[in-house]
């Protein structure tokens, strides 16, 4: 949590040293900027290099801190900047590896930069909802020019150190050892005077002024619901319209606006609750994970062709196994015709797509997959089924193979037990397309292995998914909170909405997809054969029978042509349907319901709160480990909006007792047995807490 002092001759160097990134949280700041003051009194010092340990140069300004009074707290991130602007004694910033946002920024007001090739360089605050808040917006243009700045900043991409050779002084060779090249360059420079100073440029942009319009116009139709990318363009603007000064002080003005903004903050909630996901508090960091080297999918149905194109992609062997061979011929073409449509695009090349393709080999013999470090089933979701496939694994596999079960809502333990080794079963639920979504819900059973558990972690990174662990109950976490939702739709409908309305308001509250346009992209009757298995086994639960009676009309949805909507051949737009809202008018009189007009805020209220009040019980259940978890599922699976940052995270923002008082106010309307308020909330709200802490 510092930074190291050293000198090696007449070179004072400092190690910034906050691991992992080395973060400039309050602890690095005052030792570096200590660091700085000592060389600056020491007679015998000509000359400081600037430099991080680990893996990083500096992954930028400690977001931890952020919205807490360190982050401000002098030195702050500006003064330890001013810092070694100011000094007297030349000051080289050595970069390796990564030197994003704060990082860069401090770099920017060294008076010389060295650097490794292959470091990635970035400004990547936009991200977070933010902008390069400690003079990045004003000095990278005077160092790269307007337009490579502004691009780099309303991007927030990382750029390799050698593409940018204007920003650096010098870059070594790949085999330099960076620490005694960086000392060499300082005492080369020690007497140069009068030290150089990125903020004494000037931008010379001819005509910035169509430039910058063209930008305004550009990121305004790009950002969306996000107000950073636009305050990038205005505060990058502003080192060409303005004084340093007044543009250093209009760029802090602005960057202590977005700090503050809900969608920043939902930003860096997400950055975090991404990583935090893949920490299970029972089972160490360290925990060995079994090699998966190469991977079976029993299955070459939608699912389990998009679930081999991912191992495939992450370079894993698959041998796809399947009952006949029609299905099998099937899945391999639909695979390959994936991969030939993402060359179409330009985003793959004919050498990838024959190296991903020459992964891939096929069987229908069980025997033939025994030897594989991974065997994925995604055959029918019957228990019949997946007991027949898990009986047939257990006899062929070799010991120590994980055993992982793509099932959507059956019991995993109960899967578990049709083997002798209940250990190496998992759950791994991936979202279809298989292929693009990123959620990969990790189900753990109750006999799973902690180091089945952290195999599948480990795995989930290497396939480039966001995974989460869930226990195991009906619907894991995600199903099980769309389930509420999607009660809550039916229910408005024989309210008094319409499907249109009730979709219009989620997709305004900024849901990919609303209910009904999302169910008839699913398939009406996976849903249906749901309903059906749950008024056996839960009667309890009222559902809306519009559902029913939709599929009932034969509606599935887009893959019949009709759902709650018309579909024509090539077009996606949703065309609403006369007969599906008479019917829909006509179930309400059935139930002798007087159809009301319905707000859309009682649409997003009712749809959204029913996702959080679940969420509080699978809490309560532990079959989330954290709130931030919940989030990471809607963000990544379910369309949830990002700038919202996640069911649970939008109900901290809005105040749980807010959230407790509406969902009282359901309890008394129709259905109101769907809103029993999850004692956690209420204990939440009555304590004045958030999911989120
Ligand atoms: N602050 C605090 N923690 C950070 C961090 C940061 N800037 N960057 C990463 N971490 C943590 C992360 O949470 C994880 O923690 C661990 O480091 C490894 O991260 C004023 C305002 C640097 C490319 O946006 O892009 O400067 O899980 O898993 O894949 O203008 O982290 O181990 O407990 O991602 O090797 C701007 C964000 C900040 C960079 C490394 N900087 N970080 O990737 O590791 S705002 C960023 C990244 C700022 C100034 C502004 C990546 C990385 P844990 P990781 P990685």
């Amino acid at each position: 949590m510092t930074a190291e002092y050293q000198v090696h001759g007449a070179v004072a160097v400092i190690t910034l040293n906050n691991p992992p990134v080395n973060g400039m949280g309050l602890e690095t700041r005052t030792a570096a900027v200590k660091g700085i003051q000592q060389a600056l009194a020491d007679d015998a010092v000509k000359a400081i290099v600037i430099t991080g340990a680990g893996k990083a140069f500096s992954g930028g300004a400690d977001i931890k801190e952020f919205n807490t009074p360190k982050a401000l707290a002098e030195p702050s991130l500006h003064t330890f900047i001013a810092t070694a602007e100011s000094s007297t004694k030349p000051v080289v910033a050595a970069i390796h590896t990564v030197c994003m946002g704060g990082g860069l920024e401090l770099s920017l007001g060294c008076h010389y930069r060295v650097a490794m090739p292959g470091a990635q360089i970035a400004l990547p605050e936009v991200k977070l909802g933010l902008l390069p808040g400690a003079g990045g917006t004003q000095r990278l243009p005077r160092v790269l020019g307007l337009e490579p700045a502004l691009n780099m900043i309303v991007s927030g991409n990382p750029v390799a150190s050698e593409k940018l050779p204007a920003l650096f002084d010098e870059i070594f060779a790949a085999d330099a050892d960076l620490l005694t090249s960086a000392v060499a360059f300082a005492e080369k420079i020690a007497d140069v005077r009068p030290l150089p100073k990125v903020r004494d440029r000037k931008v010379d942009y001819p005509n910035h002024e169509a430039f910058l319009q063209f930008s305004r116009n550009t990121v305004k139709a790009m950002a969306g619901p996000f107000p950073a990318p636009l305050e990038c363009v205005e505060t990058v603007a502003a080192s060409v319209t303005m004084k340093f000064e007044d543009g250093m002080k209009f760029e802090r003005e602005r960057f202590l606006h977005l700090i503050q903004t809900t969608e920043s903050k939902a930003l860096r909630h997400a950055f975090f609750a991404e990583r935090v996901a893949s920490k299970v508090p029972d089972v160490p960091a360290d925990t060995p994970v079994r090699p998966i080297k190469s991977a079976a999918i029993i299955g070459a149905g939608t699912m389990g062709g998009g679930i081999a194109m991912n191992f495939l992609n992450a370079g894993i062997p698959v041998k796809l196994l399947e009952t006949r061979q029609e299905a099998l011929d099937k899945g391999i073409a639909t695979i390959r015709k994936n991969y030939e449509n993402t060359l179409k695009k330009g985003k793959l090349t004919q050498e990838k797509l024959d190296q991903r393709m020459g992964l891939l080999s096929s069987t229908l013999a069980y025997e033939d997959i025994g030897q594989a470090d991974i065997v994925v089933e995604a055959v029918f979701e019957e228990m019949g089924v997946k007991e027949a496939v898990f009986r047939k694994l257990d006899e062929v596999m070799k010991p120590g193979a994980i055993l992982a079960t793509n099932t959507s809502t059956l019991d995993v333990d109960q899967i578990a037990a049709f083997t002798q080794r209940p250990q190496d079963v998992i759950g791994t639920h991936f979202f279809s397309p298989a292929n693009v979504m990123k959620l990969l819900e990790i189900v753990r059973g109750k006999a799973t292995g902690k180091d089945v558990l952290a195999t599948a972690l480990a795995l989930s990174k290497k396939l480039k998914k966001t995974g989460v662990v869930s226990g195991v109950c009906d619907g894991f976490i995600g199903n099980r909170m769309i389930e509420q939702y999607s009660r809550q739709a039916g229910f408005l409908l024989e309210e008094g909405a319409l499907p249109e309305q009730v979709d219009k308001a989620a997709e305004k509250f900024g849901f990919a997809m609303g209910p009904f346009r999302m169910g008839d992209l699913a398939g009406n009757d996976i849903g249906w054969a749901i309903r059906k298995r749950r008024y056996v086994e839960k009667p309890e639960i009222s559902y809306s029978k519009t559902a029913d009676l939709l599929c009932e009309m034969g509606r599935y949805g887009q893959k019949t042509g009709a759902g709650w909507y018309d579909y024509k051949a090539g077009d996606r737009k949703a065309y609403p349907n006369e007969d599906v809202n008479a019917m829909i008018v006509k179930h309400s009189a059935d139930l002798g319901i007087t159809r009301r007009k319905i707000s859309d805020e009682e649409i997003v209220e009712r749809l959204v709160y029913s996702l959080v009040n679940e969420g509080a019980l699978i809490l309560e259940e532990g079959i989330a480990l954290r709130a931030s978890d919940i989030d990471m599922v809607y963000l990544t699976g379910y369309g949830f909006p990002l700038y919202r940052g996640g069911p649970m995270f939008y109900a901290d923002t809005v105040g749980l007792p807010n959230v407790l008082l509406a969902i009282n106010k359901y309890a008394k309307g129709h259905q109101g047995g769907a809103w029993k308020p999850a004692p956690l909330l209420s204990k939440l709200a009555a304590d004045g807490k958030g999911f989120n802490g």
